[in-house]
């Protein structure tokens, strides 16, 4: 199949196809996460800001299902969560997101599928086309929770204060993980592996960095 190409066009075209996967609130969020990506995709994958946008319109397309219903769908593409798996239910909407994009939505390449698999908890070793739909859809415009408008104002803070935006965008990531996890023990519930696995891999990339640096000034 030709890789589509995201005019324009074709952006407006999926914006009114899932509009009906979407309550009204969570279609507010969906379309604050495509303009919060413009924005970062402009300043990290310039090439790719359109399919970037398509993967943000895509990314909660199953969250308004029930648990059961979420598991029934796993169950028909034949992925069946352990025990351990079954306690995080609130993860299951990024697995199930990618199955049904895949099904319905045959435009969307495997790198939108990604995106939309690891938007929730992250993954070791994600691409920068990961960490932008799933840093989009934290610090988009409209949410209010603190942790969100907090990671919002440090990563656009320190975009102003460092000579490098990947730089940034790292120390952005380990920082979501901190208080993504820190919340989830606040509440009792349990840490995904992928989640502890993502931050473990910001980390070793933010020391494998930082002694490269300390390499080169000693050159
Ligand atoms: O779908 P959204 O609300 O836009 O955002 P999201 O896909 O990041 O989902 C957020 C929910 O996922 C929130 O209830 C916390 C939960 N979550 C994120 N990471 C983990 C997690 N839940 C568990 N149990 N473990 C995780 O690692
Ligand atoms: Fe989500
Ligand atoms: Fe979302």
């Amino acid at each position: 199949m030709n890789e589509c190409v995201w005019t324009e066009e074709k952006l407006s075209e999926l914006r009114e196809r899932v509009a009906p996967y979407l309550t009204g609130q969570r279609l507010r969020h969906t379309l604050a996460v495509e303009k919060e990506i413009a924005k970062l995709g402009a300043l990290y994958l310039p090439e790719k800001t359109g399919k970037l946008r398509a993967a943000a319109l895509l990314h909660d397309i199953t969250k308004k299902l029930d648990a059961e219903k979420q598991l029934q769908i796993l169950a028909e593409s034949g992925i069946m969560p352990d025990e351990a798996a079954r306690l995080s239910p609130s993860v299951f909407h990024a697995m199930t997101g990618a199955v049904t994009a895949e099904k319905e939505f045959p435009e969307a390449d495997g790198e939108i599928l990604a995106g939309i698999r690891w938007h929730t908890t992250g993954r070791a070793d994600m691409t920068v086309f990961e960490c932008l739909v799933y840093l989009a859809d934290y610090i988009e415009e409209t949410r209010t929770f603190d942790d969100c408008v907090k990671l919002r104002r440090d990563f656009y803070g320190r975009l102003e204060n460092s000579s490098d935006p990947a730089d940034a965008l790292t120390d952005t990531m380990i920082e979501s993980f901190d208080l993504t996890i820190a919340g989830l023990i606040g509440d009792g519930l349990p840490i995904a592996p992928e989640t502890v696995a993502a931050r473990n891999s910001f980390l070793l990339k933010k020391n494998r960095q930082a002694s490269r640096s300390a390499t080169e000034g000693h050159a």
